[in-house]
């Protein structure tokens, strides 16, 4: 685990060395989508999710099976305490994940609150596959993965328990604003989801968002993740906008949504973020100083476009041009006024 936590780091740094940038770094987009497609991910370890997404996108593959595989890798290569099998438990020392996945057709499946079942992103899949339904939750989510072949296990390392253990001496929920980054349960933040949208060579869309949510949250809470329209949202005829950062605000805005309707009404990718932030902080002025909320989205043509409350927020692009781009998204409290 030490050595995979290293590879990460390493990785990450000398993405962010070899290309961290400010802004929109997306080439001309028709031939994003000629050369194979375009895939963004949220955070540093969007890199390493993006590149398992790029295998399949390079091999001809679809943007769906794209996003599935690229999430696949974050909820499980990676040991982060945000993301699947290494995140951090809830208040109650509970592991629970959400996840969501979408196509550019509107088809999509969620699970939430989903308990000792590895790859939501797998299941919500299954649910928008083989189920007439969006999403499922609980204990019926896990009843459904089972009998689609899932097992349960136990998921919750030591490493998230101890950090769990920590926490309830002062058993205090405050999300951070992700000042630090720190691979290592019981770090700094709280926070950091990964969402992914590609574009494949035919020029068809797909997102997916897997998290295991906002740790020390209440047992029962659902973040944005696994809403549609809150923490993703896909439409071929525009484009495709993800979320990250505190949950709650992205649902009182149905955020991705917004930002892709934004961009309908002929926003560039970077405008509509912008757009959607300054409507986060006009609805909640005073908290949104103390929380985080980010936005990365993409147009139906490849253009690429992020935009934080708070400064720190970074997101990885891959295409056939480059595999381990990373970009600093300008904010709000950064001095870029909305
Ligand atoms: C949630 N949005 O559950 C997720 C957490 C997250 O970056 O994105 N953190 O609210």
């Amino acid at each position: 685990m030490k050595g995979r936590r290293k590879f990460l780091g390493d990785m990450a740094l000398t993405a962010a060395a070899a290309s961290l940038a400010r802004g929109v770094m997306a080439g001309p987009a028709q031939s994003a989508v000629a050369s194979g497609g375009r895939v963004v991910s949220t955070w540093d370890f969007g890199v390493g999710a993006n590149q398992a997404a790029w295998r399949k996108l390079s091999a001809g593959g679809s943007a769906l099976d794209a996003v599935e595989q690229g999430a696949r890798w974050a909820e499980s290569e990676l040991c982060n305490p945000t993301v699947g099998r290494c995140g951090n438990p809830d208040r109650d020392g509970v592991l629970t994940l959400d996840a969501s996945i979408m196509d550019g057709d509107g088809r999509c499946g969620a699970v939430a609150a989903l308990e000792d079942i590895d790859h939501p992103v797998s299941v919500a899949r299954r649910v928008m596959e083989d189920t007439p339904h969006v999403m499922l939750v609980g204990e019926g989510a896990q009843q459904f993965a089972m009998a689609q072949g899932f097992h349960k296990q136990r998921l919750l390392t030591p490493e998230a328990e101890q950090a769990w253990q920590e926490w309830r001496e002062r058993a205090e929920y405050q999300p951070r604003i992700n000042v630090e980054r720190n691979l290592k349960p019981g770090n700094k933040e709280n926070h950091d989801t990964l969402g992914m949208l590609a574009i494949d060579g035919n020029g068809r869309l797909a997102g997916a968002c897997t998290t295991s949510g906002m740790a020390w949250k209440m047992h029962g809470r659902v973040g944005d993740s696994p809403l549609i329209g809150a923490g993703l949202y896909v439409d071929n005829e525009v484009g495709a906008a993800t979320a990250s950062g505190v949950g709650e605000e992205m649902i009182r805005n149905a955020a991705s949504f917004l930002v892709v309707e934004l961009m309908r009404q002929g926003m560039t990718p970077m405008q509509a973020c912008r757009a959607a932030i300054a409507r986060v902080v006009r609805k909640r002025p005073e908290a949104s100083k103390s929380l985080q909320v980010c936005f990365l989205a993409m147009s139906r043509d490849g253009e690429v476009g992020a935009f934080a409350l708070h400064p720190g927020f970074v997101y990885a692009v891959c295409d056939a041009g480059r595999q381990d781009a990373l970009h600093a998204s300008d904010a709000v409290y950064d001095g870029a006024a909305t």
